[in-house]
């Protein structure tokens, strides 16, 4: 049925009279019901990618597109005088999600459908996720997010479970959306744990409540503050209501399919993502013994040949060790398991540190993962040697056939299809759209790249979306961007390892050159957006300096020609979708060996932006698709750093006395920037900078300014430039996460 007779049908009103919240409504249910004519995936075996976040972003349009009516659509509703793209603005984004490893679970279960693998989701549906970031004098403040309305996307189930703690039992309910593929008949479901006792007037100021209310906080916020002893309790009781919710629902399903639990693993496979769900490994092991009688070593023999271990960090403090103690007190049960887990190695192997529970008491869930799973996979090719040759090597010396790499990916349809319509056009014109089903064929764009005319109208669709970008700026958050300047973007959580810091220091000097006569050839617009995790107050000194940088640089009139910085508040998937298409520079400056992957490159590259990078996750592999001639790299690489690390090498006072870097550093706590600013936070930073530097800002920040003004230089010859842009785009067709979870599904899931 047309949208516009559903909506007669439903509503007994035309279109036309409706306002924009209303098409809304009635466009998710109409979504919905086409949704329910799609049937499940049946194969045999499925699998659970069980995440502690997905941040899914708005799914009207990317429901749209899947479902292949999206350009219907807008038709219907531009005759009726409306605007799908008003109509998109309506939703309010889900806030199920952090950074790059919850929005990799997003791209990879709209692959999984769109592949037809039968596979879904598992995860917690958070009332008010992560947190909302609002700027407060220059500083970031958390406030709570409700992005749950009455009308959602998201379905009761009648489905139960009863999640047992030490002192009392939660029943949960199960919630469910549809992940519907690209123009696919099947679907999949992310399925989201809830339980109905949840209370949000127990938040007081901020986000703070009380973290012993387990009954009314369990499912209120993503990643709650763990700082104190309270806050790691909420954590593992969190993680072990995901994970029992999922073992028992794997159990059920697979029962139903037939399985008798001895061969269960021929009916489910489950991907944990980093280390949140790994209690789902005794949980299963608990499930198979104490309530299907099977013996202790076939349970975790079973469990063994059905998991696999995603590492997404190889940052030390990252990898979760839980005090046994604590668990005592949250999951007495699961740590008798976790016991005879730990005796079993401890049995067969020397060496502590590949012990579970080590000489403190502390259980390392990674170590767990690895020993009973059958895979263990890094998420860049670099990250994965990493893990293998030094992070991980003992357990790689041991298991050298569980490690493998899948370089991670991001979905063509939501990064290309719906946030650039413009490109994504022009490219059907092009070359057709197969790409949008084999990411590869995008290599057929080669052909162009001596084409001036190809080259012109990428340029004008560069322009035009950065024109939708200073609407949508200046509406949501009163920016005022001009249009004509290059756009240089780095949006990503803040952490120092990511150095938004460097990026910070190169505004300051970019600010003083101007200051002193030397003008750039064409404004510079400089964006951040990203969250500081609340506890992490360097992250949080990081913001602060930027939003001063800010307030100086748009205000001073001599400067502000030339050059803009702005940080973007609450930084989300909806942002991204915006920014990404309008940029024009890259910014993945990670200190090398630190970023496991990165995600955000792959999609600036695939929206015709050009890399400034390290040598840092998938950057490698970006430098070695396109050739150094099309991609700008800069800094020290990761051996040397790793190496610096071991050696305790790097002092950063030596850097910042050379000539150039101490006056930028020492602006940090200049008289201009801290009559802005909170003067405790500045001079924090700075000294973080001058005597400990951990991330070693400093080492690479002369080679960061010259290659960034290089490319600025480039900039300048459009057809160089922009031939450069052709085969970013050309050859971004590897980062298709269709291409990733293909390799999960053949060399893990099915292996
Ligand atoms: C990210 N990890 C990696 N973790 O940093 C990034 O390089 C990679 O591309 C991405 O995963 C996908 O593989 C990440 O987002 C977190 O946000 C953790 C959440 C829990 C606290 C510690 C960080």
């Amino acid at each position: 049925m047309k949208f516009s007779n559903y909506v007669l049908e439903k509503s007994g009103k035309e279109l036309s009279s409706l306002n924009n919240k209303e098409i809304y409504v009635q466009l998710l249910n109409y979504v919905k019901e086409e949704a329910d004519k799609k049937t499940l995936n049946t194969d045999k075996k499925k699998v659970y990618y069980i995440s502690a976040e997905f941040l899914i972003g708005k799914l009207l349009s990317n429901n749209l597109i899947n479902l292949g009516i999206y350009e219907e659509i807008e038709k219907e509703l531009s005759a009726a005088n409306k605007r799908l793209s008003e109509v998109e603005e309506e939703e309010l984004e889900p806030s199920l999600g952090n950074g790059g490893l919850g929005r990799l679970a997003s791209c990879f279960i709209d692959s999984i459908s769109s592949l037809g693998i039968n596979g879904d989701g598992v995860g917690l549906n958070y009332h008010c996720g992560l947190f909302r970031q609002v700027f407060v004098k220059n500083e970031q403040h958390a406030e709570p997010n409700f992005w749950i309305e009455d009308s959602s996307w998201l379905r009761d189930t009648d489905i139960k479970y009863t999640v047992p703690f030490k002192n009392f039992n939660l029943t949960s309910t199960l919630k469910r959306i549809d992940v519907l593929g690209y123009k696919k008949d099947t679907k999949n479901y992310l399925n989201l744990f809830d339980i109905d006792s949840v209370d949000s007037n127990i938040i007081e100021d901020g986000i703070s409540f009380d973290k012993t209310e387990i009954e009314k906080n369990l499912t209120l916020f993503l990643y709650p503050d763990d700082s104190d002893k309270n806050g790691e309790l909420l954590r593992i009781y969190q993680q072990y209501f995901m994970v029992s919710n999922a073992a028992q629902l794997i159990l059920d399903e697979a029962i139903a399919k037939g399985s008798n639990v001895h061969d269960l693993y021929e009916y489910a496979y489950v991907q944990i993502n980093d280390t949140h769900p790994s209690m789902v490994i005794p949980e299963l092991i608990r499930l198979l013994t104490e309530k299907h009688g099977i013996s202790f070593e076939e349970a975790y023999t079973i469990v063994q040949k059905m998991t696999g271990y995603t590492n997404h960090t190889i940052l030390a403090e990252a990898l979760e060790k839980w005090p046994i103690e604590y668990l005592e007190e949250v999951v007495p049960h699961l740590v008798k398991i976790i016991k005879k887990l730990d005796a079993v190695i401890r049995e067969k192997y020397e060496g502590e540190d590949i012990q579970i529970i080590d000489k403190d008491d502390k259980v390392h869930m990674a170590n767990m993962d690895i020993h009973f799973s059958n895979s263990v996979n890094g998420v860049a090719y670099l990250h994965t040697e990493i893990l293998k040759n030094s992070e991980l090597k003992h357990f790689y010396e041991l298991y050298p056939e569980k490690f493998n790499n899948k370089t991670n990916g991001i979905t063509f349809r939501r990064w290309l299809e719906f946030s650039n319509r413009p490109l994504a056009a022009y490219l059907k014109e092009l070359i057709g759209d197969e790409y949008l089903t084999d990411a590869t064929k995008l290599e057929k764009l080669l052909a162009f790249v001596d084409s001036k005319e190809v080259a012109a109208k990428l340029e004008e669709i560069k322009h035009e979306n950065k024109l939708v970008l200073k609407e949508y700026l200046k509406e949501t958050q009163g920016i005022e961007l001009d249009e004509n300047s290059i756009i240089d973007t780095q949006i990503k959580r803040f952490h120092e390892y990511k150095r938004q810091q460097m990026n910070a220091l190169y505004v300051i000097k970019k600010y003083l050159d101007i200051k002193n006569g030397k003008l750039p050839e064409r404004k510079i617009t400089v964006f951040f957006g990203g969250k500081a995790a609340p506890a992490y107050i360097i992250a949080q000194d990081i913001i602060h300096l930027i939003l001063c940088l800010s307030e100086l640089i748009n205000n001073d009139p001599e400067v502000n020609k030339y050059l803009n910085v702005f940080l973007v508040e609450n930084y989300n998937v909806s942002v991204a979708e915006k920014l990404i298409p309008a940029t024009d520079i890259s910014e993945q400056i990670s200190l090398a060996s630190k970023e496991a992957s990165g995600t955000g490159n792959m999609k600036f590259m695939l929206n015709g932006a050009l890399t400034l990078g390290t040598l840092d996750g998938a950057n490698v592999e970006i430098d070695e698709l396109v050739g150094r001639e099309n991609i700008y790299i800069f800094g020290k690489e990761s051996d040397e750093i790793i190496k610096l690390y071991e050696t305790s090498g790097y002092v950063s006072k030596d850097y910042y006395k050379k000539a150039g870097v101490k006056e930028v550093v020492d602006f940090i706590v200049s008289d201009d920037l801290v009559k802005l600013g909170n003067k405790e936070r500045l001079e924090r930073l700075y000294n973080e900078l001058l005597n400990k530097d951990w991330f070693m800002t400093l080492i690479d920040f002369e080679e960061y300014y010259a290659k960034k003004e290089e490319m600025l230089a480039d900039y300048e010859n459009r057809e160089l430039w922009l031939k450069k842009v052709i085969v970013n785009i050309a050859k971004a067709g590897f980062f298709s996460s269709d291409r990733t979870i293909d390799q999960y599904n053949k060399e893990i899931w099915n292996k």
